[in-house]
Order: structure tokens, then sequence, then C-alpha cells
């Protein structure tokens, strides 16, 4: 195969031909970077690696615009788009069909690096999911910080990339499948008194390497187009690690230097899947924590990553694995060598040792003191991270009359307002969208730490819905329960886990469950199976294995039963004396 695979135009089949009139100049494919060796190893490879041989999904790009012209002009329907392009390619653009579950209908993955977005953008996407209705126009916050927006036709979707692109500098490209996803910062970044590393500029640094064409200029970096599977980066900017390094791909670990500079200690490997869960390994590498260092440091990773990960099983493609093949320590040097060979003056030191007093991790929801004596930061409860258009609006008004226009999500599917003048806070809290509806500042130690994945509602991969389930249980949970701390009950719709259970408290992943119904038989029910006793933050750990498996969780008030147990049991729980009003 020519090291330069041609990029050819999906509808008159014509090499870099395009509709678009906005595709000035031919642009490098994801293929054309793969040296001949990997090329071999992805023909050989999995289906999704000869699918993109064929048709290389960096030309969605602009293939987008061009269907979505020959839609509205009534000569092409999705039915006439291959398959290929319609499961896969288009995962490049942001754009995810989803029409096992919403026949004709697609969801849009934004990358919002470490998860700050201005009000103007919420209402731009309120706007653009309106005219879908109630059930299907929903926003999603997601586990990455990130936002999903539903019900969008292919039509639409390509419209608002235009209206990102040339207004927001924002993308969707290459936020799905073998692409390097959302980069997640920290929520504080800025605000804190106790942060060692402002991660906007890196965050923002890291985003432009992964999806901003230098040749070009344009959204789409062909560059990291056709990695082996997706990747996951991760800046904390402090001890409490936010950002959940230590289950990503990347994770960088803020730690100062004993000379006195800040950098991070590297972590690489972690990640949850179907066929494995790992926690993340130390690379024994600190890296000055500079956005021109930390780009030169993840573009080796990358680099590394898409010429030698495993192109043949996709179930032993994320970094990890490469990780473990070549050893820690070899592949720790591979990488500092591959810093040093770019000769832009970037040098990785040893891991530095950790500060080990003690340290409380802190909260996010809620009113909370900033670096500045007169500004508070407010976290605010998204229930599940869906958001109506309504709600969305509503949390782009506050953000105008409280935090400047600034919304900042939380990798809890929350959001904060930073910056509050410390005299407009009871103002905002008399607010009705936090106090009459879901969004909530206080929502209480069993309802407020939910997180929950987007099931079967949406997801094709899903065995059981999880968000509306999820919001009805845990109201139930809370008349039940009162808990002294956040106890986080995460809930996931299948074992991709990307809910993370493994790092919850309490985590429900969907699950194969029976039980007996009216004529004694076993029936199959919506079941799940309950992971206990994950930690975050400092030192962070996983719950590899089920605590409880198949545990029927059709009945909402026995399962919430169960889940109120496991708190009084393992998070000092107590019965509630006085029932909530909304329930
Ligand atoms: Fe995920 C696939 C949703 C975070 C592990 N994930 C999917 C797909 C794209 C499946 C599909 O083809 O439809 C889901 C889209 C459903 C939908 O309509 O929303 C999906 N994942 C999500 C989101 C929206 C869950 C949420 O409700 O917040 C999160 C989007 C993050 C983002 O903004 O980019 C999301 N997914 C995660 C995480 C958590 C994280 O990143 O910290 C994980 C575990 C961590 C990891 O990746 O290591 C995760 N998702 C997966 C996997 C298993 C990966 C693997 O190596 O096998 C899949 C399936 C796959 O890639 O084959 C998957
Ligand atoms: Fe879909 Fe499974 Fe991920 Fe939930 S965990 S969003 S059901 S792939």
């Amino acid at each position: 195969m020519a090291r330069l695979a041609a990029a050819v135009c999906l509808s008159c089949a014509s090499a870099m031909v395009y509709h678009n009139p906005t595709a000035v100049q031919s642009r490098r494919t994801g293929t054309s970077f793969l040296p001949d060796s990997t090329l071999e190893r992805a023909e050989a490879g999995n289906k999704i690696e000869q699918g993109k041989l064929k048709k290389d999904p960096t030309n969605a790009w602009t293939d987008l615009y061009d269907f979505a012209a020959k839609i509205r002009a009534g000569t092409l329907d999705y039915s006439e788009i291959e398959d290929f392009d319609i499961n896969s390619r288009l995962k490049w653009t942001g754009i995810l069909s989803r029409f096992r579950r919403t026949p004709g209908r697609f969801m849009m993955r934004l990358r919002i690096p470490n998860g700050i977005v201005k009000a103007d953008t919420l209402r731009l996407f309120a706007d653009t999911i309106e005219p879908y209705g109630d059930e299907l126009g929903v926003m999603d916050i997601t586990t990455r910080q990130n936002i999903q927006l539903r019900g969008l036709t292919l039509e639409d979707g390509a419209d608002l990339t235009k209206a990102l692109h040339a207004d927001h500098n924002m993308t969707s490209f290459q936020s799905a499948l073998d692409n390097a996803r959302n980069v997640v910062g920290s929520p504080l970044a800025g605000l804190d008194d106790l942060e060692l590393v402002d991660t906007r500029p890196i965050a923002n640094a890291i985003n432009d390497l992964i999806s901003l064409d230098k040749e070009t200029g344009e959204r789409g970096n062909p560059q990291w187009g056709n990695l082996p599977r997706k990747f996951n980066i991760a800046i904390s900017g402090g001890r409490d690690d936010f950002a959940h390094t230590y289950i990503n791909d990347i994770g960088l670990d803020p730690v100062p230097h004993q000379d006195g500079r800040i950098g991070f200690n590297v972590v690489v490997g972690g990640y949850m899947s179907i066929k494995r869960v790992a926690e993340s390994v130390p690379l024994g590498l600190w890296v000055p924590a500079d956005p021109y260092s930390v780009t030169a440091l993840c573009e080796a990773i990358l680099r590394i990553f898409r010429d030698e990960g495993n192109r043949k099983d996709r179930q032993k493609a994320r970094l990890m694995w490469l990780v473990e093949d070549m050893g820690v320590e070899e592949y720790s040097k591979a990488i500092k060598a591959e810093v040093e060979s770019y000769g832009r003056g970037v040098v990785l030191e040893e891991a530095q040792p950790h500060e080990t007093g003690a340290f409380e991790r802190r909260e996010l929801l809620g009113v909370h003191a900033q670096a500045d004596e007169g500004l508070r930061r407010v976290g605010v409860h998204v229930p599940a991270g869906r958001l109506s258009v309504e709600e969305a609006r509503h949390v782009a008004d506050l953000a105008d009359r409280y935090s400047e226009g600034e919304v900042r999500l939380t990798v809890e599917q929350n959001f904060i307002l930073p910056n509050v003048p410390a005299d407009s806070i009871d103002a905002l809290l008399q607010e009705p969208a936090l106090t009459m509806g879901r969004l909530a500042v206080d929502p209480g130690n069993v309802k407020g730490p939910m997180v929950s994945c987007t099931g079967a509602q949406f997801c094709p991969l899903a065995i059981i819905e999880t968000k509306t389930v999820a919001e009805r249980v845990m109201a139930k949970v809370d008349a039940l329960v009162e808990a002294p701390k956040p106890v986080r009950v995460h809930w996931t719709g299948c074992p991709n886990s990307c809910g993370q259970v493994q790092a919850a408290d309490i985590g429900l992943m969907g699950a194969p469950a029976k039980r007996k119904n009216d004529e004694g038989k076993m029936k199959a029910v919506a079941g799940a199976n309950i992971f206990l006793g994950g930690t975050i933050g400092e030192g962070g750990h996983l719950a590899l294995d089920p605590h409880m498996k198949n545990v029927p969780i059709d009945d909402e008030d026995e399962i919430a039963g169960v889940i109120a147990g496991l708190m009084k049991e393992n998070f000092g729980a107590v019965d509630r004396v006085e029932v909530p009003k909304e329930v």
C-alpha cells in the first residue's frame, strides 16, 4: 500500500474532489501518517482497521458536509449511506448515529477542553436541539467533563460543526471511536488556593495538538486520525485529583520538583473495558507543567501508540497493552528518547516524590471559598447529567448573571459557576432555576454524588436503561436514608463502564437477572452487578470485582432498599426520620 493513501470522495468516487466549498485544499489523511510496518499490520488487522484503510475516516470531515447538502437537496437519504460510514467513519466528526434506539437520529459529542463552556455556546446548543422535542432534544454532561447533544439530524449536525468552528473555537471532530477524547482538567483551575497547576492552558494546548491541523489551520488533525483505539488524557491541578488521572491513558499528576519548579509525574495506561479494567502505572517521569513541554510528551506517547499499538485485537489495543508488551521501563525510555529527538529542548526528568502530609479532598457541589476572598464557586447538581433545553438555558442565564458567562463542567456530570461575587450568593441561591426544578446547589449526600452513563434510551450497547431509572431510584434511596458524607453511586448500562462503576463507592453495572413471575417461572428482568468500595482522589483504587451479581433492578423500591442497605452497612448512613417532601 502506498504510504500516502489517496483521499476519495464517497459520493462521486473521484480522488480529492470534495463538494464542500469550504474545503479549499486537499488535506493529508490519517492513514498517510502511518509507517509502512504499521500499515501492514493494519491491513492484516481487525475489521475496523481494514475499514479505515479502505475509506479513510479523516475524509469524513468533509464528507459530512457533502452528505448534508445531498440530503437537503433530496438526492441522498440515510439508508443510502454505507453502513461503515454511518456506524464508524462519521464518528470522526463526533456525530454518532443512534438509529438502533432512535431511528434517523444522531448524537453529537463535543470536545470541551477542561470542561469550560460559555453561556452563548450553551444557548446555541439549546437552540439547535429545541426542534427535536422534549424527549429527543436533550443535552447530557458526560463523565469526561463534556457535552453530548441528542436528537440531531445529520444535516443540523453539519451546520452546527460549521458554526462551532467559525464562531466558538470549538469542535466535535475526533471525539469518538479511534481518537483522543475530550481532555479533562481541573474544574477548579485558577480558582483554588490549593492549586498546584492551572490546567486550562495545558488542556487547550493538548486539545489543539489533537484536533487542529497545523498545516491547514482547520479543525480535525489527521496526524492523530488513525489511532488503534480510543485514547484518554487527564490533567489534575492539585492533590484532589478531580480529573481521575488513574483511569486515563495519560494521567498528569501535579508534583513540585525538589528544586521548586512545578510539573507532573506521568502515569499511563489506566482504562476500563469489557475485557479488562486497569489502574494507571507510573512511568517514572516528570514533565514541567507548561503547554510546550506537556504537548511534546503527549505527542511522543500518541506517536508511539499510533505506530506500535495493536491493530489486530481491539480488546488489546488500549495503551496499557503496549506498555506491558514493551515493559514499563523500556516504554518509559522510549518516550523520553522520543521527546528528546524532537530537538525542542524538552527534557523529561525523574518522577518526583509526592507530598505525604494529610490532605482532605474538597467537595465540588455547594458554595465554596475561592483563592480570592470576595469570590465563591458554586457547584450545581444536574441529576444524571441530563439537561432539558429549558434547563440548559437556565444554566446559561445563571452564568451570565453570576459568573461572567462561564460554566465549568465536572466529570461527575454537574457544573460549577466560578467567580461568583460573595455578595451575590444569596440572590443566586434564591433563583427559581435552583429551587423549583431538578437543578440543586445542595442535593444532599445521597442523591448529589450520583453519576450515570447514557443507557438504553439512546446507547446501542446498553443492557439496561440507566439515567431515568437512576434518578428515580436515587430519590427513593434519599427518602430512606441519610449519609454523613457524600456516597458516590454510579450507574452504567453495560460492562464498558462509561459510568466508571469500579471507581464508585457503590456502582451498578447493567447485567442479566431473573426473577420468578406470577406463575412461579423464572423470567429475565433488568439487572445489575454491584461494585463496592472504589476510591478516587490521591491514591485512588478501583473495585475490580462485583460485590453482588445479577441483582434484579426492575422493582425500583426493592433496588432502592438494596442501595440504602449498602450505604448503611458501609458508609455510615442511617434511616431517615423525616422523609423529604418531593418523594
Ligand atoms: Fe464510553 C463506548 C458513552 C465515557 C468506556 N461510550 C461508548 C459509546 C460511544 C458506545 C456507542 O457506540 O454508542 C457510548 C455512546 C452512548 C451515547 O449515546 O451517549 C459511550 N462514554 C459515554 C459517555 C457519554 C457516558 C456518559 O454518560 O457520560 C461518556 C462520554 C465521554 C466523552 O465526553 O467523551 C463516556 N466511556 C467513558 C469512560 C469514562 C472516562 O472516560 O473516564 C469510559 C471508561 C474509561 C476508558 O475509556 O478507559 C468509557 N465507552 C467506553 C468503552 C470501553 C473502552 C474499551 O477500551 O473497550 C466503549 C466501547 C468501545 O470503545 O469499544 C465506549
Ligand atoms: Fe452505553 Fe455501555 Fe457506555 Fe453506558 S456503559 S454509555 S450503556 S456503552
